[in-house]
């Protein structure tokens, strides 16, 4: 269950008030992100597209240098060509600058970056919450879709909160529903069924692709599964 009082959420889920002056950013016009890949790489964003992913991740654990920033513009250009989504995780001035779909804010960037800038550029913004504080904070700022994370352990990235596994995604879908949701953290393969039921718009994955032995074979099955879901 959740905590009953405030003081007994975890300290992490109380970082200062984002500026809270701005609100509403870009509507994904279709609102199922399906099958989200988050990868490190702009040959991995390659790959992505040549599958035929239609929304997905550029998150470079690098400061912003020469480097970052010829990656997010090749990276750009390839989704740009594919008519993809493609959200930039933390760049958000690089994102801005080299005319990105969207950004993609953790908590830890949240309260650093320009949301202003990236409201007025036009950019779609994605943010990442773990527990109901975080959520309920985020819905404030109408974001173009929240990530709920993370559903189960995982080793892609140190944690310090706890899984929220599937009961919570659940209620969390029925808290809220008119902003997209996805959800983020540990979901293999065999996990997705149970996580699509609980009315997610789309799936983050990072090791379940990219560790994967046949990456192209995973993605294309869950890109169908996931489509025939949705059409239901
Ligand atoms: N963000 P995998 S969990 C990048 O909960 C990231 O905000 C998370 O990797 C969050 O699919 C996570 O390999 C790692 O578990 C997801």
């Amino acid at each position: 269950g959740w905590p009953e009082k405030l003081a007994d959420f975890p300290t992490y889920q109380l970082n200062p008030e984002p500026t809270p002056a701005v609100r509403g950013f870009a509507t994904l016009t279709s609102r199922r992100l399906g099958l989200y890949p988050v990868v490190d790489t702009v040959e991995w964003v390659q790959q992505c597209l040549q599958w035929g992913i239609t929304t997905l991740q550029l998150r470079l654990k690098r400061p912003p240098d020469e480097e970052a920033e010829a990656a997010i513009q090749q990276a750009v250009a390839l989704a740009n060509h594919h008519q993809a989504r493609l959200f930039i995780n933390d760049h958000w001035q690089l994102a801005i600058k080299h005319g990105a779909f969207g950004v993609h804010l953790g908590q830890e960037d949240l309260y650093d970056a320009d949301l202003n800038a990236i409201q007025q550029a036009g950019l779609a913004l994605g943010i990442s919450t773990h527990g109901y504080a975080e959520l309920l904070r985020a819905i404030r700022l109408c974001p173009s879709y929240i990530a709920l994370g993370h559903i189960f352990a995982t080793r892609t990235k140190d944690m310090p909160s706890s899984p929220q596994g599937l009961a919570r995604l659940k209620a969390y879908q029925v808290l809220q529903q008119s902003i997209p949701t996805v959800a983020i953290g540990g979901i293999s393969q065999s996990r997705v069924d149970k996580v699509l039921a609980c009315g997610v718009d789309g799936i983050a994955m990072v090791s379940a692709i990219t560790a994967a032995e046949n990456p192209q074979q995973v993605a294309k099955g869950l890109m169908e599964k996931m489509e025939r879901y949705y059409a239901q």
